[in-house]
């Protein structure tokens, strides 16, 4: 079978991990770059040896003949690179945040449905090895039916020297980091109805919240937490590790830091490292984000040749995004919020 040709628009900060990634990923490889800035668009091409280079995305799309695009740009110029693709009908991966908006999330699945093309958002911490394992646990129904989870993100990491503009936005903690936080809850735990939120701003170099403590009511009675913050200094820095608590109704995992993962039910309890891969291009200590990316990008191969929707597909992602809303619009009224009247905002 022929290999996939990809498009990579956005050459910045992250888009290293998007093209090492694909270099492991079997059966597709990317064939050309965009990016607006000249240098980011040398420096990346150089180092991959990618020798079409755009800095328009419309040129691209429409010279080169492609089987995706993927689309590694801040949120701002999402909806219109996405709807570009859509356009020429090609199908398309977009980074997360997906959208600002509900509305704009709703219009980029609404173009890709109509286009008759898939659409992935790159919501890529659920596919750390760790956070799969964990879900595989729960599916097996080594713990039973769990009744209370926690999944939580804590650290006092500089994320703002690679990425500056982390600091200037009025949204911060919840939109940029939350939003995965929130998807594996949804992962582990499944939809949510209510969510309840609070959130602090302790840096004060910053202007959005760099706290977050987020209480979720599960549509099927699982009660969850979601925490965040990037103002937590501990004895040993966790970044970028997230820790995970299920108690069910015959056992119970911890994921702790370190990678470490305990098990307790009727039969025992036991122990694993679950230590993520150090791939060969992987850097200490984001190689857990490095492997999910990989991993995300081999699902999105093995998706578009069998014709199966994605697991984090742009309809999925809407629903993580209708969390990110509410967990805002409550901690705005202090109030808990119905996922439900978010979702009606696109319905
Ligand atoms: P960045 O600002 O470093 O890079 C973005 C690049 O896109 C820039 O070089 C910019 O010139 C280019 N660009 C913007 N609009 C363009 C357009 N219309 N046409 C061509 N080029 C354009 O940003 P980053 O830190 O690499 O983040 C990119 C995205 O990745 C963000 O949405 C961020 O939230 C996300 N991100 C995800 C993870 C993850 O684990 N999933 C980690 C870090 C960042
Ligand atoms: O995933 C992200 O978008 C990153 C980081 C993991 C550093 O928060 O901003």
């Amino acid at each position: 079978m022929s290999e996939l040709r990809g498009a990579l628009i956005g050459c910045g900060f992250f888009s290293i991990n998007h093209l090492h990634g694909w270099r492991g990923v079997e059966g597709a490889s990317i064939i050309a770059l965009c990016d607006r800035d000249a240098e980011r668009l040398a420096v990346a091409g150089d180092q991959f040896q990618i020798a079409r280079r755009y800095s328009d995305a419309e040129e691209m799309l429409s010279k080169e003949r492609l089987d995706f695009v993927d689309i590694a740009t801040t949120v701002s110029s999402h909806r219109a690179l996405v709807e570009m693709a859509a356009r020429r009908r090609f199908p398309v991966i977009c980074q997360k945040p997906f959208a600002s908006s509900m509305e704009d999330a709703d219009a980029m699945v609404n173009a890709c449905r109509e286009a008759g093309v898939p659409l992935m958002v790159h919501e890529n911490f659920r596919w750390q090895s760790a956070i799969q394992t964990v879900g595989a646990i729960v599916e097996g129904g080594e713990i039973g039916a769990p009744f209370w989870g926690r999944v939580s993100f804590r650290s006092a990491y500089d994320v703002f020297s690679g990425q500056p503009y982390l600091a200037t936005g009025e949204r911060f903690i919840i939109e940029d980091l939350g939003i995965h936080i929130l998807d594996i809850a949804r992962f582990l735990f499944g939809d949510v109805a209510r969510v309840t939120a609070r959130t602090r701003r302790v840096n004060p170099a910053i202007r959005g919240e760099d706290v977050a403590t987020i209480l979720l009511d599960h549509e099927n009675g699982v009660t969850s937490i979601v925490d965040c913050s990037y103002a937590t200094r501990l004895a040993v820095e966790p970044f970028p590790e997230t820790l995970v608590e299920i108690d069910g109704s015959e056992g119970s995992v911890r994921l702790n830091q370190g990678y470490e993962l305990l098990v307790a039910n009727k039969r025992g309890t036991y122990r694993k490292d679950l230590s993520p891969p150090l791939l060969p291009w992987a850097s200490r200590p984001w190689h857990n984000i490095q492997e999910s990316v990989q991993a995300i990008e081999q699902h999105w191969v093995d998706c578009l040749r069998a014709g199966r929707e994605p697991a984090t597909s742009g309809r999925d992602n809407v629903k993580t995004l209708a969390l990110v809303e509410a967990a805002y619009a409550s901690a705005k009224t202090h109030g808990s919020v119905d996922v439900g009247l978010q979702m009606q905002k696109i319905a």
